[in-house]
């Protein structure tokens, strides 16, 4: 009952708290959802939405909160907006605070404190999570007077959503939220330590545009940041202008179009063979948005060892930090690909070399077993594929069926992949979903879990249910941690300690208890039919793929070897 519902925040507009100061700059930021949980710290704040006509979504744990704004922020570009308590919920957040840092997704998050008297006294669901998050976010800040609020507010999203996107943490005591004052939304930002660089210096543009034109072998590595500066139309201009083929990060996956001639594939540990050989070969190799983490690079002595490197990124920290750059560019990537475009030189002779890639192309495609009667995992994200014809939401929590979903899917449009790459965070997947669909309530969403990462969220099973969202379920179930079982096969003489889960929850029933659609396939012929229903309509759906246990991710390329010393490149 809302009888006692004081005026919405909103109407006041001199005297308020701090609580209703932090909805009505929600408001200014033109926020449109909230994902939290909460707490006795934050009560105040709870009491000010309670009035706020702002969307609120209640995770079942916050680390479904902070996941799911990951997921919203990824596909729409947007910062995901979260709220937690002090003490165990701030610190719930912690994995997906370092995911999203590791990811660059903008994320603004406000935790509750205790009362600013109590600070430093171990009180009740007390953390210092300025000290536990200072390495994990882009920014943090803890509002001691609450007048600083509205500026801090503008600061924290300005800070998440320009130049290298990332987390910023706003630490709210309970007395600052309850405190009354008159605000001052007029405060401006004020951040002369932070200026991002948004424009190339001309002179290294034209330095990478004759190299360009002198190169032999170029090859176009496409990171994550060619989707965050939506650059994709731009890299196309570029790429068909030079011909130059192209090689994406596991988190560029989507920027450049998936069916391209000039697409080499995904690089590193279990990339194409013809991407790792390119970017081992090539004598001009072009970073864009990427930061050479070592599952793409592999052995760093051998990686691109004869070729000129240019590097472009919005984060200067990144050039030259684990490949020697000759050719630095900071820039915002779409305003470099631009600059580059225009730039009037030689287009470079290529063919040679694409036709060379052309052959490893043919020779060495991605494989899997044939004449078998095992469902296998491929079959499941080809037949998602065919399903969703290819253009759903896809989000995968971590492991095989991860590599898998990247090197089947062959994604075409940009902000479709929702992944965690650099912290690898299993129980990403599911609740990510929720995020991305709460952001495209019309588009289909598919979180491709494996039955290892599932069940370390499954709770949010219950936040769908409430929500009806129309999410797709399918869990790609080996009855293993598969990738574990398979550096277990492969480099602990088939030792499988602690990897293989021959005892699981029922996950039918599991979700039937949620009351959403389940349904267990074992035959491809079988998901064919539970596919062609679960597509045809927007409830959610739970689909357990029991699938063979036995797969390996190939090709790959084991801990310690260089691109060109890949396993597995044929049958
Ligand atoms: C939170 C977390 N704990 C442990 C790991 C290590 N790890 C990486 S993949 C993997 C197995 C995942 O199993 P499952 O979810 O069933 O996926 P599969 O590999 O079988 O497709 C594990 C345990 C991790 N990435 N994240
Ligand atoms: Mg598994």
């Amino acid at each position: 009952m809302r009888a006692k519902a004081k005026p919405e925040a909103e109407a006041i507009t001199t005297e308020m708290t701090g609580a209703e100061v932090l909805i009505h700059s929600l408001k200014k930021e033109n926020v449109e959802v909230l994902f939290g949980y909460p707490g006795g710290a934050v009560l105040p704040i709870y009491d000010a939405l309670y009035r706020s006509p702002i969307k609120h979504i209640l995770s079942k744990h916050e680390q479904g909160s902070i996941h799911a704004a990951e997921g919203y922020a990824r596909v729409s570009g947007k910062p995901g907006v979260v709220i937690a308590t002090s003490g165990p919920g701030a610190t719930n957040l912690v994995t997906g605070i370092t995911d999203a840092m590791m990811d660059s997704l903008p994320l603004v998050i406000f935790t509750g404190q205790v009362a600013s008297t109590v600070i430093g006294t171990d009180a009740f669901q007390e953390a210092d999570i300025m000290g536990i998050t200072a390495p994990i976010t882009k920014h943090n800040y803890q509002v001691r007077d609450v007048q600083d609020l509205p500026r801090i507010i503008k600061e924290a999203f300005h800070i998440a959503s320009t130049g290298r996107p990332g987390p910023v943490l706003v630490d709210i005591p309970k007395d600052v939220a309850n405190k009354t004052i008159s605000p001052d939304y007029d405060s401006t930002i004020h951040l002369p330590g932070y200026q991002p660089t948004f424009s190339p210096n001309i002179l290294q543009i034209k330095k990478l545009a004759d190299a360009v034109s002198q190169a032999k072998k170029p090859v176009i590595l496409a990171g994550a940041g060619i989707l965050h500066a939506n650059a994709g139309k731009e890299l196309l201009t570029f790429t068909e202008k030079n011909k130059i083929p192209v090689v994406n990060t596991l988190l560029g996956l989507g920027s450049y179009p998936g069916q391209h001639p000039l697409f080499l594939g995904m690089g590193g540990m279990h990339g194409t063979y013809t991407a790792n050989m390119a970017l081992y070969e090539c004598d001009l190799l072009i970073s864009i948005g990427a930061r050479f983490d070592d599952r793409l690079t592999g052995n760093l002595a051998h990686f691109a060892k004869n070729a000129v490197v240019a590097h472009i990124d919005v984060d200067p920290a990144e050039i030259g930090k684990n490949v020697p750059t000759q050719i630095p560019i900071v820039s915002d990537a779409r305003e470099a690909l631009k600059k580059l475009v225009d730039v009037d030189s030689e287009t470079p002779d290529t063919e040679e070399w694409r036709n060379q890639l052309t052959e490893n192309s043919k020779n060495y495609p991605l494989w899997k077993k044939t004449n078998t009667d095992e469902f296998l995992p491929q079959q499941v994200v080809e037949l998602v594929h065919e399903y969703t014809k290819g253009d759903a939401i896809i989000t995968t929590d971590v492991g095989q069926h991860q590599m898998w979903a990247a090197q089947y899917y062959a994604f075409t449009d940009a902000n479709r992949w929702v992944t965690s790459g650099g912290l690898g965070t299993m129980g990403f997947g599911f609740p990510a979903a929720v995020g991305a669909q709460l952001a495209f309530p019309d588009q289909t969403v598919v979180a491709l879990t494996g039955d290892g990462g599932f069940q370390m969220t499954l709770q949010e099973l219950s936040t769908l249910q409430e929500l009806n969202l129309p999410v797709k379920v399918v869990i790609m179930n080996n009855h293993t941690l598969g990738m574990v079982r398979q550096w277990q096969e492969a480099f602990y003489e088939e030792r499988y300690s602690h990897s293989l889960l021959p005892v699981q929850p029922d996950f039918v029933k599991l979700g039937e208890a949620y009351g959403i659609k389940s349904y267990k396939v074992t035959t491809q012929e079988e998901a064919r039919g539970v596919f062609e229903e679960a597509f045809s309509h927007r409830d959610p759906v739970l689909i357990d793929c029991r699938v063979s246990g036995k797969e390996n991710v190939y090709p790959m390329i084991a801990p310690g070897k260089g691109l060109h010393q890949m396993i597995g490149v044929k049958p």
